[in-house]
């Protein structure tokens, strides 16, 4: 067997139901994770709950049940949600499973007996949402990562010798790959250069948690039980040879995979409990930014979750995860909005890799009784353009993919697909196909294998990403089994002529203009009721994924046309009243006249503009913008601005007086 390979989620709260946060760091690592078992690696993809500690223990109080009972279900919707979506985790680790428990404590006792553990009095300040012991503040202060207001906590508690790890840690970081990004990096030496205290990693005042090895009136600090289950689930301080086989096997991981909040807890502690236990540390931790909806962090406090379930039933797993990976720059922070994921899935799907598809695969149905025609040797430009283009996609796809790019990574691959649109619309396949002689024939047999020869080589690259339909695609090109491909050997020219394409189904149906409305009410009502997505609907009800060959379709390489553009409504309006929304920190609540009516808008501008200073100013507004509910607040159009990469967005103006109503166009 050739390399391992080992990547871990964080192991989730189990004091809220999941949402498309929680689904975006798990899409990303199970992405991975296929694609490292594609390429050979004997691969194992970690993920779980973390259920122990003060916030679980109130969380269950105040839904008026035991922990354990409120563990178990939450617990449970993680586990349900993750199969429903065909996560292909090798493991799911509870953190009150029997196993974790010995083994965390079994770390415990390793670390005291290389004496990096002693008796102390904690008093200071305690965030329970973070479960983040807050050095330095005093009561009242805010906790620095979530701002909520922190508890005094004065209690008898094991310390930890975190200051003894400061230069060990320092020198850890010199390394450019074990944290990343770079910002994140920059962050972690800048907190531990400032000075590293002793940590506390026991609780005394509350019991639910893992009770201290030979002291059971202390439970384990929450975020060291919750870390060591990266080795726990694998075999750590087991007995049992299999496990420790595994632990052997797999450790260290090779991407700890994390949101950017926990970097303090991955980056710090992590390396240094496992440096005082003497065991190898992970070669990477990487943290990604956040899914904002409604400009804010998506979080359950909030209450700005959108659901997976919603997303999966209207236009299924793959929509979901190609726009996660699509749409969000990995790293940064990226707003979801229903709009985005409809236009994104009608982009690039259903008119752009399911297009592709079903043009191709239906010509070589109707001109060659379904077999993959040969290439004949030619001098023609075109087509060598096209193998070119496709082995450098390869090369560029797979670099930019092992950096994390994923969006970029995609967009290379589609380029490909833009490409083979184009060169489909230029050698008029449909054209030569009504013509019998030998010429009109052998070029048809090369266009329409040089086609499906790309087809092939973008579903290949974006199976980790789309599992499901890109199997679809695989099977109807008469490829079999799509998990059989031994994707380091993927090269141009491999597709062999003369095989017989499966049936020809269409794998993304246009979502129609009702689809974002449709998700929209599903999300309000709370609760998603199951609805057939589009790809199950019966044959009759579907949208006909344009398999007409002999009209040249449009090429979708980003333009638009003057009538597309003259839908959008963008007319003058003045700010009549603007104030703050309530509890969302970045939105205003907008009275605009725009001629015909005074219409209410909620925009993201709170943070540079203050609402008395808009009142009379002439703005750009979208007016025929589907209504949406921010904050509970309906907004009608939007506000246009620029929006400048970590700066505050500029709303768009005039420099000569313009009426009130004025459409631009
Ligand atoms: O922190 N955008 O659990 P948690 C992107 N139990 N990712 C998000 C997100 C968002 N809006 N919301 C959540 C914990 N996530 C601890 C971890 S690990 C030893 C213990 C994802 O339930 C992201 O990966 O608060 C984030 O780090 C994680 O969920 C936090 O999940």
């Amino acid at each position: 067997m050739g390399k391992k390979f080992y990547i871990t989620t964080p192991i989730y709260y189990v004091n809220a139901r999941p949402h498309i946060g929680h689904a975006y760091t798990t899409i990303v690592c199970d992405t991975i994770a296929r694609r490292q078992r594609m390429l050979g690696a004997d691969t194992f993809f970690l993920t779980g709950t973390d259920e122990h500690g003060q916030k679980i223990e109130r969380a269950a109080q105040e839904a008026g049940k035991t922990p354990q009972q409120y563990a178990d279900q939450i617990s449970g919707e993680f586990r349900k949600l993750w199969q429903r979506m065909g996560i292909s985790n090798d493991d799911f680790i509870r953190t009150t499973e029997d196993r974790h428990k010995k083994r965390t404590q079994e770390l415990f006792r390793r670390i005291r007996d290389n004496g990096y553990i002693y008796k102390g009095k904690y008093t200071g300040q305690y965030c329970v949402s973070d479960e983040l012991y807050v050095d330095g503040a005093k009561p009242g202060d805010p906790c620095p990562l979530c701002g909520r207001p922190t508890e005094t906590v004065e209690e008898e508690n094991y310390f930890f010798k975190l200051s003894a790890f400061q230069d060990k840690l320092l020198e850890l970081y010199a390394n450019p790959d074990f944290v990343r990004p770079e910002t994140r990096r920059n962050e972690v030496i800048s907190f531990v250069r400032s000075g590293l205290r002793d940590l506390s990693i026991s609780r005394s005042t509350f019991s639910w948690g893992i009770p201290v090895p030979d002291d059971p009136k202390h439970v384990i600090y929450v975020w060291l039980d919750a870390l060591a289950n990266y080795i726990t689930a694998i075999g750590y301080g087991s007995t049992h040879g299999g496990a420790q086989a595994a632990f052997q096997k797999y450790w260290p991981a090779d991407v700890h995979m994390i949101g950017k909040e926990i970097v303090r807890f991955h980056c710090v502690y992590w390396p240094a409990f496992l440096l005082a236990a003497g065991l190898p540390l992970p070669k990477a931790i990487v943290a990604h930014g956040w899914l904002l909806f409604e400009e804010n962090k998506m979080s359950k406090s909030r209450g700005n979750i959108v659901r997976a379930d919603t997303i999966i039933d209207v236009l299924g797993n793959d929509a979901l995860r190609y726009f996660l990976l699509r749409e969000v720059v990995f790293g940064q922070d990226g707003s979801f909005s229903f709009d985005a994921l409809v236009q994104r899935y009608n982009a690039d799907l259903a008119n752009g890799l399911g297009n592709l598809a079903s043009r191709t695969l239906t010509m070589i149905g109707r001109y060659f009784q379904g077999e993959i025609p040969a290439v004949l040797p030619s001098a023609n430009t075109s087509d060598n353009a096209i193998a070119e283009a496709a082995q450098k996609t390869i090369s560029e796809f797979n670099a930019l993919f092992d950096q994390f790019q994923f969006s970029r990574a995609l967009e290379v691959a589609w380029g490909l697909v833009g490409l083979v649109d184009k060169y489909i619309v230029e050698n008029e396949p449909w054209s030569l196909g009504e013509k019998q002689d030998p010429a009109s024939r052998g070029r048809l047999g090369t266009v329409l294998h040089t086609s499906a020869e790309a087809l092939r080589i973008v579903t290949a690259l974006a199976h980790p990403v789309m599992p499901e339909s890109t199997a679809k695609i695989w099977a109807q090109l008469g490829l079999g089994d799509i998990r059989k491909l031994d994707l380091s050997a993927l090269q141009w020219a491999q597709l062999p002529a003369g095989t017989r394409l499966g049936k020809i189904e269409p794998v993304f149906p246009r979502a129609d203009k009702s689809t974002v409305e449709r998700m929209q009410k599903m999300e309000e009502q709370g609760r998603a009721p199951v609805v057939t997505p589009p790809s199950e609907t019966p044959a009759a009800a579907q949208p006909v994924p344009s398999p007409a060959p002999k009209a040249p379709a449009s090429v979708s390489d980003g333009k638009i046309t003057i009538d597309d553009f003259a839908k959008i409504e963008l007319r003058v309006g003045q700010v009549k009243a603007a104030e703050k929304v309530k509890g969302a920190d970045k939105l205003l609540r907008l009275e605009v006249d725009i001629g015909t009516e005074t219409r209410q808008l909620v925009a993201g501008i709170a943070e540079a503009y203050a609402p008395e200073t808009l009142i009379g100013r002439k703005v750009v507004i979208v007016a025929n913008l589907m209504p949406r509910k921010l904050r509970g607040l309906e907004s009608n159009g939007m506000i246009v601005a620029a929006s400048l990469e970590g700066g505050k967005p500029v709303l768009a103006g005039f420099l000569e007086d313009v009426p009130v109503g004025a459409r631009l166009k």
